[in-house]
């Protein structure tokens, strides 16, 4: 594809000049949407909420895509952040073990649903839960 573009840019027919200029455009658009699917690291500054949906409405409007990762920076004193299940994100309680090196990664690896929270007694409760979808 990009040999015949070539060719088509070295010609001095008027027929070929016209047709250049739609097939960069279509060249560009393609261009585009390969980087829209090219995999995205988010960052999200995970504290104490500010009220409860905060987090809800940070993650408003965002796509996953496979591929894509989630990193969590945060004060590892105060906070800490698991990944939990549908049911412990509800209810804002879980066994699981959370991290707390302050800056943590999470894989987006596989499409369906995250669920994260932070386990210090409280800070769930007051909104510091994230859930995302991925596609
Ligand atoms: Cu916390």
């Amino acid at each position: 594809m990009a040999t015949a573009v070539g060719i088509r840019l070295n010609s001095n027919s008027r027929l070929l000049q016209g047709v250049t200029v739609p097939l960069l455009m279509l060249l560009l658009g393609v261009l585009l949407q390969l980087q829209a699917v090219a995999a995205t690291k988010y960052t999200v500054y995970w504290s104490y909420p500010n009220y409860e949906n905060y987090f809800s409405n940070w993650n408003r409007g965002s796509t996953y895509v496979v591929g894509d990762s989630i990193e969590f920076l945060y004060n590892a004193e105060a906070h800490n952040v698991v990944r939990v299940s549908n049911q412990q994100y509800d209810e804002c309680s879980t066994n699981a073990e959370p991290v707390a090196d302050g800056a943590t990664v999470f894989s987006l690896n596989q499409p369906g649903m995250y669920f994260f929270m932070c386990t210090v007694p409280g800070h769930c409760e007051a909104g510091m839960k994230l859930q995302l979808r991925v596609i």
